[in-house]
């Protein structure tokens, strides 16, 4: 039922504006009327989570909990709107009230907590698990600062700090009510009582946890699930009576632990560091949440003997893997059961997604860090890994496989491993990945349990990413596959298919492109002053910039048109502009490095008379949610160029698919399972596959000989090697492909070796694009398979596959 006409959502906004700021609509500014907008929806959402709990607990439902470090919500004022299917009426009740609809949507900033495809995964997983009437609760920090905003000073990146609740708080209730205790550190004392050992934690700095609600509604449904984002506070404040007791100082260490927990998200996804307080972070939400699930579950069951039949817990990497000894902990100490019964429920509870093979991603604590932190979770890890150990050599008698798959080994924690002792299911994130799990990462645990190992092939949430961002493409889809039926079943964007030889609809569909190409060159040139040509192929990259992923390579094969251009200024006849966007871990060097050459070619050729109109290269400052959704719709090329073997999946690659952007790519994550509904002919494959890229590196890789060989590549680098315009040399980088540097790998990730093969693949690119009948086409079915990508298959996947729970 629409909970709004435009008229009384008209009053309902005069309303909050008058009671929350005293002001008449006249009076309030735009940002005014955005927390004005999120206060009447949220109310909305409130209502309808009130109704969904009360179903959920009288229909006893099983629970799912997503725990993830990160949820890279982005806005959420359009989303809820659409969800709660009032857009229109928003749109014009704004409208009738002197604002435009665009500029308030515009005024809310982006949550950001979150790093890359890890996070925003979550974000579109809650918004399908609400979707298909899941009950489901997602759980993590409420950091103070978000993702760091990126700003690009003299070509090189400068980080500024994200305070998004000045004005994000708007969409949180806090329920203080609802409020857990985490303790860190003290000391451990045992004794007997009645035939049981106890154990206690003494003297621990105790935290409070305060759960911010953030609800989340579905579409075409009015069942709303939660993100509850945990806030740490002291337990009291200084007083002068502690002071007195001589504990004044536990209590000034209580208040700076509470200050420090949550201030800020780690901008690193791609380097594990031992960083005490990333650990911290992490005890801190998953305590807080085990105790929040186990206590509302003993409100309803009285009891935990049942905990794994009522709820499901899946962890979103191995951040929040100490759920495992934490469960253990209150399943054993608080509610007295022997290990046995609750290692039972515990390893029936928990599952694990995987989402890297990197292993300088994998997470390993130090035994000290966990022993001086968490010293009873410490006793349960020990335990756990000594039986773990136990099972591994009774069933291989090989120490050489105990001691790869053990939990603890040389004074670390493992967490990848204690994760898939704990757990009753592993899935790795597209059909490549699982495999590479299964045959190499995860091989040896594998064969032991094969049961447990999974493929859960990523999704997005197709209706912000196509419907809610790209309104052109939207009608179009309505107009052809009969309504709105494609936003609850994706599936039905095949019936495009049928359209390929269709020229209107082929025309119309260039048609939006172009539409949607020239908005966003507004956008650029109001925001960043950048003039952007639509008459241009806009060929984008825009992820987290890391060497796997190859932006590098990217920038060599640009090197190469730029040269070409040199020796022939009519070599380029289709005008080609190159869209970047990436924020570098702070301390990833290396990856800085390559965002201050980008910015150094794209001066370079801004500045050569002989590109104007041919080649261009911007860098997009700040790359974010909100960005990619004006991307998204003006793109035509998707770089997708990782090494074959290292992205997991990708899912900024689903985006551009489903948007109509065709994919120059390596058969690597999800491009494989494109690769698979599109054929060679929709997409531009080239380079080493995963198993080649094996061989390669085994058989022993000589990027030097690839450069000796190669004219193209070797003028491209020694380009790179004497920089460009602004007088910056890029020796290190050069140095780093040829020789390796900082104890790496010459060319750790093939780029010379790929090189030809890309140059090839982009030619080919150019070559399709003359052909705007055979590029429509193309882009159609892109459009029209894309479908396999929505988030809901995923999550039904994992509903009937791992959870166990109906879905509608
Ligand atoms: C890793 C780490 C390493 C330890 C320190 C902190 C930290 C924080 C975040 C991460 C996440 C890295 C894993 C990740 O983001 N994987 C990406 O997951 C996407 C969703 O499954 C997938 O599409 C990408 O291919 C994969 O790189």
């Amino acid at each position: 039922m629409t909970p709004f006409t435009t008229t009384t959502l008209e009053q309902a906004l005069t309303e909050k504006l008058a009671l929350n700021f005293s002001k008449t609509p006249d009076e309030a500014t735009d940002q005014d009327m955005m927390r004005a907008c999120a206060l009447v929806l949220r109310d909305v959402m409130a209502i309808r989570g009130v109704e969904t709990r009360k179903r959920t607990n009288r229909e006893q439902k099983k629970r799912v909990h997503y725990l993830s470090m990160e949820f890279l919500m982005g806005r959420s004022l359009m989303k809820n709107a659409y969800n709660l299917d009032i857009l229109p009426q928003l749109k014009e009740a704004l409208g009738n009230l002197g604002f435009r609809a665009g500029d308030i949507f515009e005024a809310e900033p982006d949550a950001a907590l979150g790093n890359g495809g890890l996070g925003r995964l979550a974000a579109c997983y809650l918004d399908s698990m609400a979707t298909l009437d899941i009950p489901a609760t997602g759980y993590s920090i409420c950091y103070e600062l978000g993702l760091f905003k990126q700003k690009i000073v003299e070509g090189q990146q400068v980080e500024l700090p994200d305070h998004w609740k000045d004005l994000g708080v708007s969409w949180l209730v806090p329920k203080p009510g609802e409020a857990q205790e985490v303790r860190f550190g003290g000391t451990l004392r045992e004794f007997w009582d009645n035939g049981h050992l106890h154990t206690v934690n003494e003297n621990a700095t105790t935290v409070l946890a305060v759960p911010c609600d953030m609800k989340i509604a579905g579409y075409g449904t009015e069942h709303v699930n939660t993100l509850r984002l945990w806030e740490p506070r002291a337990t009291s404040p200084m007083d002068m009576s502690l002071f007195s007791r001589g504990e004044y100082l536990k209590a000034a260490e209580e208040e700076a632990m509470a200050e420090s927990i949550a201030k800020v998200l780690y901008p690193d996804d791609s380097h594990m560091e031992g960083k005490s307080l990333r650990l911290k972070q992490q005890y801190f939400f998953v305590s807080a949440t085990i105790q929040s699930i186990t206590t509302r579950h003993m409100e309803l069951y009285h009891t935990l003997k049942n905990f794994h039949e009522k709820n499901v817990i899946q962890i979103n990497d191995t951040h929040p893997a100490l759920v495992i000894p934490e469960l253990m902990r209150i399943l054993i100490d608080d509610a007295g059961m022997d290990w046995d019964e609750a290692w039972s429920i515990t390893t029936q509870s928990v599952a694990y997604t995987n989402h890297t093979v990197l292993a300088e991603a994998l997470e390993r604590w130090p035994q000290v860090l966990m022993e001086h932190r968490l010293p009873r979770i410490w006793q349960i890890i020990k335990e756990i890994s000594c039986r773990w150990e136990r099972r591994i050599e009774e069933y291989y008698h090989d120490p050489g496989k105990t001691q790869y798959m053990a939990i603890v080994w040389g004074g670390e924690v493992r967490m990848a491993n204690l994760c898939i002792a704990g757990s009753m299911a592993v899935n790795g994130v597209s059909a490549l990945h699982t495999d590479i799990l299964r045959n190499s990462v995860f091989r040896d645990a594998c064969q032991m349990e094969p049961w447990k190992f999974k493929n859960v092939t990523n999704g997005i949430d197709h209706r912000r990413w196509l419907s809610e961002i790209n309104p052109g493409l939207d009608s179009l889809i309505r107009d052809l596959t009969g309504g709105d039926a494609y936003l609850s079943d994706a599936m039905a964007l095949q019936k495009l298919d049928s359209y390929a030889d269709d020229r209107t609809v082929l025309d119309r569909l260039g048609e939006i492109k172009r539409q949607n190409k020239e908005a966003f060159a507004r956008h650029a040139k109001k925001t960043r002053g950048v003039v952007l040509d639509p008459n241009s192929i806009f060929d984008v990259q825009v992820k987290r910039l890391h060497e796997y992923k190859r932006q590098l390579l990217n920038v060599l094969h640009i090197i190469a048109l730029y040269q070409r251009l040199q020796d022939d200024p009519n070599a380029i006849t289709q005008p080609h502009t190159f869209l970047f966007g990436a924020k570098a871990a702070p301390g990833y060097e290396v990856a800085k490095r390559i965002i201050h050459l980008i910015n150094s070619l794209a001066d370079h050729i801004d500045h050569d008379p002989i590109c104007k109109d041919k080649l261009q290269v911007v860098f997009l400052e700040n790359y974010r949610v909100s960005l990619a959704e004006m991307l998204m719709p003006a793109s035509e090329v998707s770089q997708q160029i990782s090494t074959a073997g290292k992205e997991a999946s990708g899912t900024g690659n689903m985006k551009f698919m489903m948007n109509g952007a065709l994919t120059i790519g390596t058969l690597d994550g999800a491009n494989v399972e494109m690769n698979e509904v599109l054929g060679d002919e929709n997409m531009f494959l080239f380079g080493l596959h995963a198993n080649e890229v094996e061989e390669l590196k085994r058989k022993g890789y000589v990027p030097q000989r690839i450069y000796t060989q190669d004219e193209t590549l070797r003028r491209c680098l020694d380009a790179l090697r004497t920089g460009f315009r602004d007088g910056v040399a890029y020796e290190d980088l050069y140095q780093r492909l040829l020789f390796g540097t900082g104890g790496s790998a010459a060319d750790e990730y093939l780029l010379l070796a790929d090189f030809a093969s890309y140059c090839e693949a982009e030619a080919r690119v150019a070559a399709a694009y003359g052909d705007v009948d055979r590029w429509n086409r193309m882009s159609l079915h892109n459009i029209a398979r894309s479908g396999i990508f929505a988030a809901d298959r995923s999550v039904k996947e994992y509903a009937e596959h791992i959870w166990h729970v109906p879905h509608r």
